[in-house]
Parts: structure tokens; C-alpha cells; sequence
């Protein structure tokens, strides 16, 4: 805090500078004939600076601003027309401007052409645009917020909520959120990458800090954010090792409001981490690109589905794009078939309670009816159900 403090005063100090001299300039002009630039005038030695650099500045007029040592050299402002004549003085050796030097600017991220990543030609995905691109299904990423700005990301992103601070944006500060968003739904066009759903609407709710952790209070508040809010989806590539009531709750809350909760089982190589043990949310494992189960993937009985999570290369904060892996990059394969399927009318087959609505278990028995059994045969503490093909689930019978 100390050092921001320092740092706005400087700056304030530094605006106020600018327009106090802005002022002198306009008085000098209006008032005079004579207009002045800025100067860097070089002498020929350091002896020839403190022995004529008075004289010489006081015969063309000109206001010393300040010395400069290092390239023995004084900056004055020098009054226009006196310029060329000052440089033809015998000690000086050249009169440089003064020009205005800007921030480095940040480089602009160069969009690359749109790839077909991996993951999302494994579900098929990309096959199942020619059905339903998601649209109107709203996902709700439970995450580090996301890149509001980003080009491949933006016209999907119809809204958000910052947990930890209301009053403060809900775009993505660490990256994450962004990555798991894009494979969810980064647009179909001519940059990076696409999504399972590429018009799936997404909200940004951000819950965890820029170090990529964050109160349980606020991943709470988010749930609750997302089912006064309408969330069909909410996909939570986040977690914990211990059981809080207060979460189960949550989640249940949630699961009960008809939303369908994805989550990440996490990857300790140990026990599926929670909210993705609760048993109202869907658990994913990760694989890769050979189908197998790395290592680190937590499993269990309580996994639901797998689904690519090595080397996945989706959307990154800062208008960019990243290859990462992790649990947090398999569930939001899951979260957009979810969506691809409920964009889809619920048929007599899968709507068991007749509401003409999907309901979470309608979803999730869908998702196992088009798996593709992996590891052992049938379901299994690694695979669960087996890797849900998207293409399969948006074709349904009326
Ligand atoms: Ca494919
Ligand atoms: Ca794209
Ligand atoms: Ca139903
Ligand atoms: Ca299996």
C-alpha cells in the first residue's frame, strides 16, 4: 500500500508538472514574439560547459533548464530562432532536440489462425456446430474471472460477478479462468482457437485471486450469484481436499435449483478433491491424447467422466493464448457437451420427471449414454462412465 501511495503521489506530481509547464509555454507565446523549444545543447568538453555555458545561452536568449554531466551538455529552452545560431558557437559541439519519450507500450499480441485443438477434436465438438453451437445455454465459470477483452472470447461473455469484490471488475487478472472459458466457448472465426460450444453465453464469476486461490465464502457467493442468475452450466475447475458442510451445501443449493455443476477432480494423484466428490456434482478426470489417465489425475469412486486435460491450448489473459494442463482443463470439456446438450430440446427418453426441461441427472445420463468406455471395461475409478463424444449427445430422437 505504501508504495502504491508513493507511487500515485508521484504521479499526481508528475500531471500537475506537465500542466503547470503547459501553462508557462501558452503565457511565453501569447506573450511575446518569440516562441522556444527545447534543447539539448552539447559542449565540446565538461571545462568548456561550467566556463561558457552562461555566456553563450545568455547571448541567444535562451533559459537553462538543467545540466547534464554525463554528455556535457546543458537542456535549455532556446527561442526558435536563435537555434541555428547557437549551434555555430565555437564551444558547442551540437544542439540535439529534446523529443518526448513514451512508455514502451505492450506488444500487441499478434491473433494467430484458428486451430482445432486437440481436446475438442476428440469430444467431436466440431462435428456437433452443424447442430447446435450452444447459444443462449448460460455457463457460469466459477473461476479467476475472465479476459473480458479477449477476441476470441468477448461476444460471448454476456455478463459476470466479482465475489471477492463486487465493486471491482470480473475480468480475469491470473489466466486461468480464461483458458478454462475458451475451451467452454472461444468463437468460431478466423483467430486461435474454438470451443465445444462457440456461441455458449458465458459469465465471468471471479472467486479466486490473481494468485489463482480465494475464500471458500466467495466460491459460495458465486453459486449463489449463479442461481439467482439463471446458470444452466457452472463449471468449477477448482478445489479442496477437506469436506466443508458449508460448500456441500452449496453445491447441493445449486444441483437442486437445476443447474447442471461440472467440476475438476484434481490433480494431488490422490482423492477426487471436493466440489467435485459431492455426489451432485460431475467429477472429471483428465487424459490425454492417447486416451490414458496421466498420473496426476485424482481418482476415485465419485469420478464421473474424463475428458481431454494434457497440453490443452485455449485463450490466456492479456488477449493471448496458453498450453496448460490439468483437471481444470478436462471439466470445461465436460461443462460445454453439457450445454451443446441442453441447447438441444430434452426428448421423452431423457426428460424422466415429463417438466419438458433437462434436469442435471437427465444431462448426466446423456453424457454416460455417449461415452466411450475407457481403462477397464464399464465403469471404472479412473474413467468413471468414459469420455462423453459432444457430437453424439446433441443427436437426439423426437
Ligand atoms: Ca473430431
Ligand atoms: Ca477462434
Ligand atoms: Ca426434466
Ligand atoms: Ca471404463
Amino acid at each position: 500500500m505504501k508504495n502504491r501511495h508513493s507511487f500515485i503521489s508521484r504521479y499526481l506530481g508528475f500531471v500537475i508538472l506537465v500542466i503547470l509547464f503547459m501553462a508557462l509555454t501558452v503565457q511565453i507565446t501569447s506573450a511575446g514574439s518569440r516562441s522556444f523549444t527545447r534543447k539539448i545543447i552539447v559542449f565540446k568538453s565538461e571545462a568548456l560547459v561550467e566556463q561558457s555555458a552562461e555566456n553563450v545561452l545568455m547571448k541567444h536568449g535562451a533559459v537553462k533548464l538543467k545540466k547534464l554531466e554525463l554528455i556535457n551538455a546543458v537542456v535549455a529552452k532556446v527561442p526558435s530562432n536563435e537555434v541555428r545560431k547557437l549551434a555555430l558557437e565555437p564551444d558547442v559541439l551540437r544542439v540535439d532536440d529534446d523529443i518526448e519519450v513514451q512508455i514502451s507500450k505492450k506488444p500487441v499480441v499478434i491473433q494467430p489462425p484458428q486451430t482445432l485443438p486437440w481436446g475438442i477434436d476428440r469430444i467431436d465438438a466440431e462435428l456437433a456446430k452443424t447442430i447446435t453451437t450452444g447459444k443462449n445455454v448460460k455457463v457460469g465459470v466459477i473461476d479467476t474471472g475472465i479476459d473480458v477483452n479477449h477476441p476470441d472470447l468477448k461476444s460471448n461473455i454476456k455478463g459476470g460477478y466479482n465475489a471477492i469484490n463486487p465493486l471491482r471488475p470480473y475480468t480475469d487478472d491470473n489466466g486461468h479462468g480464461t483458458h478454462v472459458a475458451g475451451i467452454i466457448a472461444a468463437i468460431d472465426n478466423d483467430i486461435g482457437v474454438v470451443g465445444s460450444g462457440p456461441e455458449i453465453s458465458l459469465y465471468s464469476i471471479k472467486v479466486l485471486k490473481k494468485s489463482g486461490s480465494g475464500f471458500l465464502s466467495d466460491v459460495i457467493e458465486g453459486i449463489e450469484w449463479s442461481i439467482n442468475n439463471g446458470m444452466q452450466v457452472i463449471n468449477m475447475s477448482l478445489g479442496a481436499s477437506i469436506d466443508i458442510a458449508s460448500f456441500h451445501d452449496a453445491v447441493r443449493a445449486a444441483y437442486q435449483s437445476g443447474i447442471v455443476v461440472v467440476a475438476a477432480a484434481g490433480n494431488e494423484g490422490g482423492a477426487v478433491s471436493y466440489p467435485a466428490a459431492y455426489e451432485e456434482a460431475i467429477a472429471v478426470s483428465a487424459t490425454d491424447r492417447n486416451d490414458n489417465r496421466p498420473w496426476w489425475s485424482n481418482y476415485g469412486s465419485e469420478i464421473d467422466f474424463a475428458a481431454p486435460g494434457v497440453d490443452i491450448y485455449s485463450t490466456y489473459k492479456g488477449s493471448n493464448y496458453a498450453t496448460l494442463s490439468g483437471t481444470s482443463m478436462a471439466a470445461p470439456h465436460i461443462s460445454g457437451t453439457a450445454a451443446l446438450t441442453i441447447s438441444r430440446p430434452v426428448n421423452s427418453e431423457y426428460d424422466v420427471d415429463s417438466d419438458g426441461k433437462w434436469d442435471p441427472d437427465e444431462v448426466k445420463q446423456r453424457l454416460i449414454d455417449v461415452s466411450e468406455d475407457l481403462g477397464d471395461t464399464g465403469f471404472d475409478i479412473y474413467y468413471g462412465f468414459g469420455l462423453p463424444n459432444a457430437y453424439q449427445a446433441v443427436q437426439l430422437s423426437y
